[in-house]
């Protein structure tokens, strides 16, 4: 069995045939069957799955209990929407492989060996990225996740409800937690730094400092052809400053921002609008520069904003990091601008490490993300590799 394969098994989930793209947002039915898929694969490989207190799968070799804590790996099914097809099934498929090729080659773990399938890594339906981490974690308290709501102002808690689940189960999980030592997340390169090497994987240093902030824009709903100019409150023209003045601002402090998520309502093509709204993604290097990034925005268009989420910088263990460089040939230790469940992890004290799998496109969150079979395999052999070092102690 490939990585390509069992891509493939899962490849009709949520994929929009309009673009290609998938839309596989937590607690819907795309989420519920990729749930069961997954739950599905990994008893197939002797695996004893269990669920967490946020709904986050966990599927063991061995007791975590008993001999624990364990070396524990995985990734996210969820996507953006009209993501691609590798950002986070690849980290999944490719744990479930290497812990396929541990057990066929006889390997005996000194620890128990976990695979992990994380619910709403990407944030896309209530819009805080790393959900079901940031809960275990207890970074993203109970209470405001279940409030969340998504576009249709169904909330976090409704939509649990909705998915057979109860709303009251959920929270900080420390037995869950307590039960990883060391945490490797396998993820597709979401940039190009490995299309320009030899190099199939690579190992992270750190993640950028990231955060998203939601701007507010009320007008008043009128007509577009009887209302002059000077009569007007068009909060469009607002959120059209928001869109110009983050890229510029970000630019001039070194980081990025985007504004990809927007809101206009009534959204009709001959209404003024009643009300306007844009997401900012702010990200950079320097966290300093991308905490300032807000404020002078807010200054520059005199509104302000309200913060969904923020990230701190997170560097990965630098001894574990090279620990691993080391076992798989000197890979490259590499920086993203991308935010991840082991993130969250490392920022609450779970010895955490990442690999990077060559993108030959760079491009991500999108349907043409994409990863070559080969690099795909030899991701599952660096995880394998990695894996069998680390349970072996
Ligand atoms: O947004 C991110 O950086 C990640 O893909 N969730
Ligand atoms: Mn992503
Ligand atoms: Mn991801």
């Amino acid at each position: 069995m490939t990585a390509q394969k069992l891509l493939e098994e899962i490849a009709g989930i949520g994929r929009s045939p309009a673009t290609g793209g998938y839309r596989r947002f937590a607690w819907t039915r795309e989420d519920s069957d990729l749930r069961e898929w997954f739950r599905g694969q990994a008893e197939a490989r002797g695996l004893t799955v269990t669920e967490d207190r946020v709904g986050n799968q966990w599927a063991w070799w061995g007791d975590p209990d008993a001999r624990g804590p364990g070396v524990v790996t995985g990734s996210h099914l969820d996507s953006v929407p009209d993501g691609g097809n590798f950002d986070g099934p690849l980290g999944v498929v490719s744990a479930l492989l290497a812990v396929e090729e541990l057990r066929r080659e006889g390997f005996t773990p000194a620890r128990p060996i976990g695979v992990a399938n994380f619910v709403d890594e990407e944030g896309a339906r209530f819009g805080v990225a790393c959900g079901g981490s940031r809960v275990l974690t207890g970074a993203l308290s109970r209470e405001r996740a279940l409030a969340l709501t998504d576009a249709d102002g169904v909330s976090m808690a409704e939509a649990l409800s909705r998915a057979g689940r109860d709303p009251g189960a959920i929270g900080p999980d420390p037995e869950t937690l307590a039960r990883i030592g060391t945490f490797v997340e396998l993820h597709v390169e979401q940039g190009r730094y490995l299309a320009d090497t030899a190099a199939p994987v690579a190992v992270a240093s750190s993640i950028w400092p990231h955060g998203r902030w939601r701007f507010d824009f009320p007008g008043e709903a009128n007509h577009a052809g009887t209302t002059r100019f000077e009569d007007r409150n068009d909060p469009a023209l607002k959120l059209a400053a928001l869109i110009l003045q983050a890229r510029e601002v970000a630019r001039e402090l070194g980081c990025v921002a985007t504004v990809g998520k927007m809101r206009v309502l009534p959204n009709g093509v001959n209404a003024i609008p009643s009300e306007a709204t844009g997401w900012v993604d702010g990200r950079g290097p320097d966290e300093d520069a991308v905490r300032r990034l807000v404020p002078l925005l807010e200054e520059a268009i005199g509104t302000g904003a309200v913060v969904e989420s923020f990230t701190p910088s997170t560097e990965f263990d630098p001894v574990l990091a090279g620990e691993l460089s080391g076992l798989l040939g000197g890979a490259p230790i590499i920086g993203t601008g991308a935010g991840h469940d082991a993130g969250v992890l490392a920022a609450n004290g779970v010895s955490s490490a990442m690999l990077f799998v060559r993108n030959p496109t760079g491009v991500s969150h999108s349907p043409a993300e994409h990863a070559e079979p080969d690099d795909c395999e030899a991701g599952v052999a660096a995880l394998a590799t990695v894996l069998r070092s680390l349970a072996a102690r």
